[in-house]
């Protein structure tokens, strides 16, 4: 059981809740059942003030696409911001990119972040455009205006871009909470590491919101 001061204000955040990180794309980053967390993302939103969003927002042209001689998870050296190669993924404009359904609209949460736009850049976390989390995406500083005390947080995939959010919201001060219903992994051994990250540096795990109680 994880307690809840019930006058704690809690933000709900959808990291990279994209068809790109599910099987319904096999050629970008299928994560396993990656599909089947929208329904526990949108019940820890009900229990939230606030709902906040990222997404992923590659150019075609993106330096660390892989290919036949760089293939994928190859470290890149000499980029600042872009560390290894990854098939393409999440290019605007294709389903791919798009939210996975069932998911509010974009511009329906309270703040929602693109990331990775430019050909250089590939962050992991929300919360920071660069790789040395000096380049705010402006989310932290929403929540902080916000009163927020406690961020629920699901999306894909659990071991890159949301152990990397976690990890940076908690190095800003926030409880964290992972909701473990509400993601899923691309693969258990990277989950494991993942899991340890996170731990500790002091986020709370949940298998389900039941597990929250409110006093
Ligand atoms: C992600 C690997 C590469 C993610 C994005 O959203 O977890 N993982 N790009």
């Amino acid at each position: 059981m994880v307690e809840i001061d019930a006058s704690d204000i809690i933000a709900a955040f959808d990291v990279d809740a994209q068809n790109c990180f599910t099987p319904l794309c096999p050629g970008e980053l299928p994560v396993p059942e990656g599909h089947s967390i929208v329904g526990a993302l949108n019940a820890q939103a009900e229990l939230a003030h606030w709902r906040v969003g990222s997404k992923d927002a590659h150019p075609e042209s993106a330096i660390w696409v892989a290919s036949e001689h760089c293939p994928q998870l190859t470290p890149i050296k000499g980029q600042a911001n872009s560390d290894m190669y990854w098939n393409l993924h999440a290019v605007p404009g294709t389903r791919g990119f798009e939210l996975l359904e069932g998911l509010p609209a974009v511009m329906d949460y309270d703040f929602f972040v693109w990331k990775g736009v430019e050909p250089d850049l590939h962050p992991y976390g929300a919360c920071y455009h660069d790789l040395a989390d000096t380049r705010s995406t402006g989310v932290i500083e929403f929540l902080r205006d916000r009163h927020t005390d406690t961020v629920l947080v699901g999306g894909l995939a659990l071991d890159f871009c949301v152990k990397v959010t976690v990890l940076q919201l908690l190095n800003a001060g926030f409880r964290v909470i992972v909701n473990l219903s509400a993601t899923r992994s691309l693969t258990e051994e990277t989950e494991r590491q993942a899991m340890a990250a996170m731990r500790d540096a002091g986020a709370e795990f949940i298998n389900s919101l039941d597990e929250l109680v409110f006093s």
